[in-house]
C-alpha cells in the first residue's frame, strides 16, 4: 500500500483507456486459452482420438460430479449431455483465460501461472484417465505450453504498448498488439477448422467402435491358472491392460477404418479369391487366445512386449476357403495405410498355431491404435512379420516374389521370436536392503514356451527361479527368485530356457536385423 496521498480520480479519458486495456488483456487470455486447447485437440486428432485432453477432462468431471448433477444433466440434455459438458468446459476455460489475461496485465507472470495451473489440472485429468500413454501427456503438455506462451507473448506486448494498470497515463493498445491478437485469433479459427476435419474423419469409425458389442467367443480362453502368477509386487501383469500396451507402427495418423466399409480380400496364388466383410467375420465361430506380442526392436530388458487376450477367427479357416496353390510360401498382409508384413504361409495354416484375424483385445473391440477393426496376431513371430493392424488384404505369394515393408529396409524376411527374459524387480540401478532380495520378472519364447528361468548374482552359480505356470506357450511367464545380497554393489543376471530345452543365448546382438539377444544384467546396491 502506498502511504502517499489518495490518488486523484482518473480523468474520463484515462478510465476509458484502462477499460480498453483490460478488455484487450481479457481477449488475449481467451485467445491464448483457445489456442492451447486447440493445439492439444489437434495433436490428439492426428495421433489418436483417445488422447484428447478435453475428453479426459470431460470424463474426469463426469466421474467427480455428484450423481444428482449427472441425473440433472442427462434429464435436461438427454444424449446432448456430452455436448453440454464440452460447452461448459469451453465457457469455464474462456472465463479462466480472460481472468488470466487480466492478471497477467497486472503482474507479468501471474496470469501465466494461472494458465499453467489449469494446464497442470488437465495433465492430471489425462494421467488419471488411465491414458498413461506418453502421447497423451504430450497432447496435454502441448495445450498448456501453447496457452502459457501465447498469453505471455500477447499480454507482454500489450504491457509494453499500453503500460500495466496503475501506471499512468494508461495508453491504448496499439497496432502491434492488435495485429498479434487478430493474427493469433485467425490461427485459432484455422486450427479449429483443421481439427474439425481431422476429427470428423475418425468419427464414423469411433461411433461404430463405441456401438460395437463383441460376439461371445465360441471357444473362450481357458481361465488363467492361479499358479501363473508369482505374486510379487512390481512384476509385469500377466495380462497387459490395453492402455498400457506398447504401440509400434509407421502411422503418423492412426487410420480410421469404418467396419461398415471394411473388406478383407484374399488374393494372389489361390484357387478361389475370397473377400469377406465385417458382418461375415462376426458371423464366424470366434476363439479367444492369450498371445504375447513382441517387437523385433525390443532391446534386451526392453518393454516393447505385452500380453493380451485376443478374440478372433483363425486365419487358417479363411485361407482354407481360398485354397492356396502349391508353391506359395508367404502371405503378404497389407494394411489400409500401406504397411505390409510377410508371414510364412505355414505359420498361418498350421492347425496347432492359432494365428488370428483379431477383432477384440482384452474384452474390448481393438483400440484404434491397435488396429481397429481387424488385425493379425500370430503366436511366435515378431510383430513386423505378422501382426498387421488395420488389415485389408492377404496376398498369398512367395518370399521370392514379394518383400514386406521392413524387409526392404534391412530387416530379416523371417522373424521368429527369440527366447528372452527380463528383470522387473528390483529396478535397474535401485537400492535394496541387504539380505534376502526377491528378484522377479517375465520370460518369453512364444510358441515354444518357457521351461526354466535362472538368475545369477555377480559371478556366482546360476540358481533356478520359481517359474509361474504361464498361460500357454504362446504367452510370457512370470518368474521369481530369492537371492542373498551382502552390502555393496551387485550385478544380477537372468536367463531362460525354452520349451524345447534350448538355453537363451548369452551372445549379444542388437535388434537389427532379426531381434536382440544377450542376458539382461542389472546393477543394484544393497545397503
Ligand atoms: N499397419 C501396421 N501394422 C503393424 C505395424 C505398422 O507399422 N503398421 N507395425 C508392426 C509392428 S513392428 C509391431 S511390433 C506390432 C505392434 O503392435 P501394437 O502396436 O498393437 O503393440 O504391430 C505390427 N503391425
Ligand atoms: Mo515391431
Amino acid at each position: 500500500m502506498s502511504a502517499g496521498p489518495e490518488p486523484l480520480p482518473a480523468p474520463p479519458g484515462q478510465r476509458r483507456a484502462a477499460r480498453v486495456r483490460g478488455l484487450a488483456a481479457a481477449g488475449a487470455g481467451i485467445v491464448a486459452a483457445a489456442a492451447g486447447v486447440l493445439s492439444g485437440e489437434l495433436a490428439a486428432g492426428l495421433l489418436s482420438p483417445s488422447l484428447s485432453p478435453v475428453s479426459a477432462v470431460g470424463s474426469a468431471v463426469t466421474d467427480l460430479a455428484p450423481p444428482a448433477a449427472k441425473d440433472w444433466a442427462i434429464q435436461t440434455f438427454g444424449t446432448g449431455d456430452k455436448a453440454f459438458l464440452v460447452t461448459a468446459i469451453g465457457v469455464v476455460l474462456a472465463l479462466v483465460g480472460a481472468a488470466a489475461g487480466l492478471l497477467e496485465l497486472r503482474r507479468s507472470g501471474a496470469g501465466a501461472a494461472v494458465a499453467g495451473a489449469v494446464g497442470l489440472a488437465g495433465l492430471v485429468a489425462v494421467a488419471t484417465r488411465s491414458l498413461g500413454a506418453p502421447a497423451a501427456w504430450t497432447c496435454a503438455l502441448l495445450a498448456g505450453a501453447v496457452a502459457v506462451a501465447l498469453l505471455r507473448w500477447l499480454v507482454g506486448r500489450l504491457r509494453r504498448e499500453a503500460g500495466p494498470p496503475g501506471q499512468a497515463p494508461a495508453g491504448l493498445p496499439r497496432r502491434g498488439f492488435l495485429q498479434a491478437l487478430t493474427g493469433t485469433a485467425a490461427g485459432v479459427a484455422l486450427g479449429g477448422v483443421l481439427t474439425g476435419v481431422v476429427r470428423s474423419a475418425s468419427l464414423a469409425a469411433d461411433a461404430a467402435r463405441a456401438a460395437l458389442r463383441l460376439p461371445a467367443p465360441a471357444q473362450p480362453a481357458p481361465p488363467i491358472p492361479a499358479a501363473a502368477s508369482v505374486g510379487v509386487p512390481g512384476v509385469s501383469d500377466l495380462v497387459t491392460p490395453n492402455t498400457g500396451f506398447y504401440r509400434i507402427d509407421t502411422a503418423f495418423v492412426v487410420p480410421s477404418v469404418d467396419p461398415g466399409s471394411w473388406r478383407l480380400a484374399v488374393t494372389g496364388l489361390v484357387e478361389q479369391p475370397v473377400t469377406i466383410t465385417w458382418a461375415d467375420l462376426l458371423a464366424q465361430p470366434l476363439v479367444e487366445r492369450y498371445v504375447t506380442l513382441t517387437c523385433v526392436s525390443n532391446e534386451v530388458g526392453g518393454d516393447l512386449v505385452g500380453n493380451a487376450r485376443w478374440l478372433g477367427w483363425p486365419v487358417r479357416e479363411l485361407l482354407a476357403r481360398a485354397r492356396p496353390r502349391a508353391g506359395a510360401d508367404m502371405v503378404l498382409s497389407r494394411s489400409v495405410d500401406g504397411f505390409t508384413a510377410g508371414t510364412p504361409l505355414e505359420a498361418l495354416t498350421d492347425p496347432g498355431r492359432d494365428a488370428l484375424l483379431a477383432i477384440g483385445m482384452n474384452g474390448e473391440p481393438l483400440p484404434p491404435e491397435h488396429g481397429f477393426p481387424v488385425r493379425l496376431v500370430v503366436p511366435g513371430l515378431y510383430g513386423y512379420v505378422s501382426a498387421t493392424k488395420w488389415v485389408t488384404e492377404l496376398k498369398v505369394t512367395t518370399f521370392a516374389a514379394d518383400q514386406a515393408y521392413w524387409s526392404t529396409r534391412g530387416w530379416s524376411e523371417k522373424g521368429p521370436i527369440k527366447t528372452a527374459s527380463r528383470i522387473d524387480v528390483p529396478r535397474r540401478g535401485s537400492r535394496v536392503a541387504a539380505g534376502e532380495v526377491v528378484v522377479a520378472g517375465v520370460a518369453w519364447a512364444q510358441h515354444r514356451g518357457i521351461s526354466r528361468v535362472e538368475v545369477r548374482v555377480d559371478d556366482g552359480a546360476w540358481q533356478q527361479a520359481r517359474l509361474g505356470t504361464g498361460i500357454s506357450r504362446d504367452t510370457w511367464y512370470q518368474w521369481a527368485a530369492p537371492v542373498r545380497l551382502a552390502a555393496g554393489r551387485h550385478r544380477i543376471a537372468v536367463r531362460a530356457t525354452d520349451g524345447d530345452g534350448q538355453v537363451q543365448t548369452s551372445e549379444l546382438a542388437p535388434p537389427a536385423p532379426d531381434g536382440a539377444t544377450g542376458y539382461e544384467i542389472i546393477e543394484v546396491e544393497a545397503t
